[in-house]
């Protein structure tokens, strides 16, 4: 009998001779509050049976292989994962839960986790879909991570913001200008209203526009900025490099009194950000995910945007990326909201992290994200300020204009009778 030689009962010699696919699934296993648990949607190729196929994602990712080995040794057992969850959905699918018991994992150590829990199982043959949707850490994983040095309260504290979205911008084009026009592209942003500028994903030290003269351009107009508003206002400059290189980067920045970065996460990899935010530096660490669509796209394959925000939260960087539902990016309404849960549910006291809606926004959706997001929010808008019909000065007053017409509960059509730069907008837009 299979509850015989599973893990849990049954003598170990039994144990140790049937440790088969199948024996990894205990559906009364009760996980314990030491496990990682995961959530997984598994589809499999109509021949293969995918009960076995469930089973063979927990062993691939603990003490298991494709036949039996005579290495296994009793005292491991106790170390395999097990499905404890098991709901079929449509004909060849199934949303699985899978305990990993806790010394699986190395502390502190990202990489080894997703090694772990998301890496060889997608490519198995019997396996046609695979996403992994969710992750419950244990309370000692959690810890031995920094988390955010600031997130939402820091940052309020730090741009003096304290009870609206942030406003911001990308400096668009996203590659091509000379260091001194980027730098007067976000200085029309600043003087129009917006709190931060960012720098585009793709920008990094290119021979056009280097990064350590755009650091030096860019800061002095900011403090001029500064004076004209009497508002703080921040510049998020983009560090994304080889992991050494973005070090030095940081430290510049630190050096010349900046309060941001920003880093693309996907490309530097866990690794990278860990490295970065274990250095500790005085810097607001803004993550932009670029690449996340080929992991999270497909609703049947891959890891969810979710696990890269709750990764992204543990490591510890203050904003992230959560997509808009109303904008250029294709995520539903649903899927950012479980974004931002992910980056500010309960997490045993690990600060919130910041989310940032970007992607095709202009200032006549403000009131719709701000009934999705409410206040916490960063609101960017790259083409929706730069392609304002009188500029990008005009464009930041425009959604500034937007985001007051919304708080005072007054319609945009309303408002836009007496803001000339709203009207501009509106007469672009409006669909
Ligand atoms: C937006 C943007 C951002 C995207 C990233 C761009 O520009 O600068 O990188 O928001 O997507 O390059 O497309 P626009 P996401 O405002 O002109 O669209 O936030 O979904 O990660
Ligand atoms: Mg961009």
């Amino acid at each position: 009998m299979r509850e015989e030689r599973g893990l849990g009962v049954g003598s170990k010699k039994k144990r140790l001779k049937n440790m088969k696919y199948e024996d990894y699934i205990n559906l009364n296993y009760k996980p314990s509050r030491k496990d990682l648990i995961c959530e997984f949607f598994l589809k499999t190729k109509g021949q293969h049976d995918l009960k076995r196929t469930a089973g063979g994602v927990a062993a691939e990712s603990s003490i298991g292989t494709w036949t039996e080995t005579s290495t296994l040794k009793p005292y491991m057992v106790k170390l395999g994962a097990k499905v404890f969850s098991f709901k079929k959905k449509g004909k060849h699918g199934a949303n699985l839960k899978i305990a990993y018991p806790n010394e699986l994992f190395e502390l502190g150590n990202v990489p080894n986790i997703m090694s772990s829990i998301a890496g060889n199982i997608f490519g198995m043959k019997d396996v046609e879909g695979l996403r992994l949707n969710k992750i419950i850490f244990p309370k000692n994983i959690v810890k031995s991570f920094k988390g955010p040095k600031y997130g939402i309260q820091g940052v309020r504290k730090i741009t003096k913001v304290k009870n609206r979205p942030l406003v911001g911008t990308i400096v668009k084009p996203k590659l091509g200008l000379n260091t001194i026009d980027h730098a007067k592209v976000a200085y029309d942003a600043w003087i129009g209203g917006c709190d931060v500028v960012k720098d585009d994903e793709n920008l990094s030290s290119q021979s056009f526009n280097k990064f350590k003269n755009r650091l030096n351009a860019t800061l002095k107009l900011r403090d001029k900025a500064e004076k004209i508003t009497g508002e703080r206002k921040m510049y998020m400059i983009n560090v994304t490099a080889e992991t050494k290189e973005m070090l030095k980067r940081a430290q510049l920045v630190e050096d010349s009194g900046n309060e941001y970065i920003m880093v693309d996460i996907v490309t530097s990899g866990w690794s990278a950000l860990q490295t970065l935010r274990d250095a500790n530096f005085k810097l607001v660490l803004h993550a932009h995910r670029a690449g996340h669509a080929a992991f999270d796209k497909n609703l049947e394959h891959g890891i969810n945007m979710r696990v890269i925000a709750q990764l992204t939260r543990l490591i510890g960087l203050d904003q992230l990326h959560v997509g808009t539902a109303v904008g250029k990016m294709f995520e539903s309404h649903e899927e950012v909201v479980d974004n931002v849960e992910a980056l500010t549910e309960p997490l045993y006291g690990v600060k919130k992290v910041f989310p940032v809606s970007s992607g095709g926004l202009e200032p006549l959706m403000i009131p719709d994200l701000y009934k999705i997001f409410g206040k916490d929010v960063i609101m960017q808008f790259g083409g929706g300020i730069h392609g304002h019909p009188q500029g990008t000065l005009r464009g930041a007053i425009a959604a500034r204009q937007a985001l007051d017409a919304t708080l005072k509960g007054i319609s945009l059509k309303q408002y836009a009778k007496k803001h000339k730069e709203l009207a501009g907008a509106l007469g672009k837009w409006k669909a």
